[in-house]
């Protein structure tokens, strides 16, 4: 039986994806070339420093530890000046009445998060107290697709891998679920999250009665 869903947060519960763009387009026009949509795809579900190393690749950048710290920063600086103005407008269509529906129905809730800002993110849209766990970048030390942040979050929750369904956006993260011995629903398209149990297009498609067919 399901007794846990663990949520992604950038792309199944708010859409940050168009902040760090935003952010990282800034950071390579500084550095002198440009960083396209399509290029920030590649970013999705990854770390701040992977994502870093990839942006650097596109152009054609190599540089020392300290420096790449540096740009993170920077680019960090103007992604959190943006996440700081967000509110509950911003959470995705279905999010929030799934999150409650799992609530009344004694389903437990954990985020399951690369990201060191998902606390500011959580409180400026007011869906902390939705969550029974929160795992996020900055009690992890692994990054998807290992199940680290999954795990982790199962453990706080006191149940099992295959009590557990988890909502991803990017193919790390559906990876991370299954290496964690746990089922899992994508959000977005097949293409991409044909791992996953069930593909789904947003949360808006998404209730308990559903949980119980996977
Ligand atoms: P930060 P998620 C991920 O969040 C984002 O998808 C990814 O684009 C970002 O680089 C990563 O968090 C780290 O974020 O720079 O705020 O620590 O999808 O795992 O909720
Ligand atoms: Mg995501």
């Amino acid at each position: 039986s399901v007794k846990a869903c663990l949520f992604d947060l950038d792309g199944v519960l708010v859409d940050t994806a168009k902040y760090h763009y935003l952010a990282w387009k800034r950071l390579a026009e500084e550095l002198g070339f440009d960083f396209t949509e399509q290029d920030n795809e590649r970013l999705k579900g990854v770390s701040r420093m992977a994502s870093l190393d990839i942006l650097l690749s596109i152009g054609g950048i190599s540089l020392e530890e300290a420096a790449k710290l540096e740009l993170a920063e920077r680019k960090n600086n103007w992604y959190v000046d943006m996440i700081s103005k967000m509110d509950r407008s911003e959470i995705l269509p279905g999010a929030l009445e799934f999150l409650q529906e799992c609530r009344n129905n004694g389903i437990k809730v954990a985020l399951g998060s690369a990201s060191k800002n998902a606390m500011t993110i959580l409180n400026n849209t007011g869906l902390t107290a939705y969550f029974d766990a929160i795992i996020d970048g900055t009690k992890t030390t692994a990054a998807k697709p290992d199940p680290e942040v999954f795990t982790l979050g199962a453990a706080e929750l006191g149940v099992t891998p295959d009590e557990c369904i988890v909502f991803e956006d990017a193919e790390a993260g559906i990876e991370a679920a299954i290496r964690a011995g746990m089922r899992s629903i994508g959000i977005g398209s097949e293409e991409t999250l044909g791992e996953a149990n069930l593909v789904i297009p947003s949360l808006e498609q998404m209730s308990c009665e559903r949980l119980t067919g996977l």
